[in-house]
């Protein structure tokens, strides 16, 4: 099974600023994680990062006929991009949305998630954890389903 996963934009700065809100971690470094639970869940992922909502469209595009599931942090897109939900419905691609934050405990304009009414589920809070129990929710989801 291959998985693709999406981070969205500034998710590059990771580890770099604001850790008491997204943790220590670098993007590499969730990379790297999810990497050794994808050996163990037996599946294979690519990850990749853009700060460019069309990218990110084009990447959730591309992904038909090669990936089976996409795990995606949205980042800010998450509050306002009707496209990149779009893109997840139109394709069809089993999807999990994950945050780092709470982003029901934030500022209320993180409070809506066009992503969620298209995603298969959100987890949402745990840090990196977040990613982790996602990718682990969205293999059995495709596994089963
Ligand atoms: O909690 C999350 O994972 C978010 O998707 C992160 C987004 C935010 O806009 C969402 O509301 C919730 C922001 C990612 C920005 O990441 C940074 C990391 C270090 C320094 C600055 C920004």
């Amino acid at each position: 099974m291959q998985i693709l996963v999406l981070h969205g934009p500034n998710l590059n700065l990771l580890g770099q600023r604001e850790p008491t809100i997204y943790g220590n971690l670098s993007l590499a470094e969730i990379n790297a994680q999810l990497e050794l639970q994808a050996k163990d869940l037996g599946v294979n992922i690519t990850c990749r990062q853009s700060n460019h909502e069309g990218v990110l469209v084009d990447w959730i595009h591309q992904a038909v006929g090669t990936f089976q599931g996409l795990l995606i942090n949205p980042g800010a897109y998450t509050h306002t991009s009707l496209a990149i939900a779009d893109a997840i419905r139109g394709t069809g691609i089993p999807t999990v949305e994950v945050h780092l934050s709470n982003i029901y405990a934030r500022e209320s304009y993180r409070h809506h998630s066009w992503i969620a009414p298209v995603a298969v589920g959100q987890i949402s809070g745990f840090g990196v954890a977040s990613y982790r129990w996602g990718l682990a929710a969205l293999v059995d989801y495709c596994r089963t389903h």
